[in-house]
């Protein structure tokens, strides 16, 4: 990271990194998400389910190996989780050079992956203002720089601007020290921005930034991949999988690299 880019970290919270992705990644990425969509549209609502410790009902998808939840339909939201077992097309954003780069910069120690979603939301769906607090999602800095907890990836494989239902953030809360009196609806909170980006850009940000998504007024149908880092001994962030190791099946371990495969493995921290 650069120096620019660590003062901007430090002090919004979030960077916005225009052509992360090669077109030929984003076309790539693009058709596997739509792929993966069709597929879980098909089995959403079928058996086995899950009920999250969230209370969320998935359905469990044994062939592909993801979790789903949710619905296409106005104002509503597909999210499947646990992608990087369904189609070995996303593997390119394992130890992918850049990625790793940027967050070596912001988590201090062997960073693991902790969450892993694919979010499709259709028109009228906007995605509720959060901004978790607790020992996960912390966001420090000391002696040897930035020191996040959660931080997140989002990826674009297409344009997204504010009326297509931006990602958006209020820039530098993550050091606010009280809770937001604005309640979970983005379109309303006073200072939220959207952030626009082009196919092929990226958003990182610390979770403890307080984010969301504003409405898709658009037709079109708003696709992006997410991917949590974190220390290693943080577990799962899926809501479906919450704090249970990673849910990575042997098929997809015996494809990956041992760099890639390291990724998953909080307990190889030494290695
Ligand atoms: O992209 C969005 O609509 C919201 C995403 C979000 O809240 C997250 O990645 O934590």
């Amino acid at each position: 990271m650069t120096e620019e880019e660590i003062y901007a970290f430090d002090r919004l919270g979030y960077l916005v990194l225009p052509g992360f992705l090669t077109g030929d990644q984003v076309g790539i990425l693009g058709e596997a998400v739509d792929r993966l969509e069709t597929h879980a549209l098909e089995h959403v609502t079928l058996p086995p389910r899950k009920v999250s410790a969230w209370g969320s009902d998935y359905h469990v998808n044994e062939e592909l190996g993801y979790h789903v939840k949710g619905e296409r339909a106005e104002g509503k939201t597909l999210i499947i989780e646990d992608f990087w077992n369904a189609d070995p097309a996303f593997d390119l954003l394992l130890d992918h050079e850049p990625t790793t780069r940027y967050i070596h910069g912001v988590v201090q120690g062997h960073a693991t992956i902790n969450n892993s979603e694919i979010r499709i939301r259709y028109k009228g769906n906007q995605s509720g203002t959060h901004q978790p607090t607790g020992p996960k999602y912390t966001y420090d800095y000391n002696a040897d720089g930035i020191d996040c907890r959660m931080v997140r990836f989002v990826y674009f494989v297409h344009d997204v601007s504010e009326e297509q239902g931006a990602f958006c953030v209020v820039p530098s809360s993550h050091k606010s020290n009280l809770p937001s009196p604005y309640g979970n609806d983005p379109d309303l909170e006073p200072e939220m921005l959207s952030l626009e980006v082009k196919a092929g850009d990226a958003i990182l940000f610390t979770e403890r930034l307080r984010h969301g998504g504003v409405t898709n007024r658009s037709d079109q149908v708003r696709k992006t991949i997410h991917v949590g880092y974190g220390p290693y001994w943080l577990m799962s962030q899926n809501i479906a999988t919450m704090d249970e190791p990673q849910h990575i099946l042997d098929r997809t371990r015996e494809r990956l690299s041992k760099a890639q495969n390291r990724l998953f493995e909080p307990w190889a921290k030494n290695q």
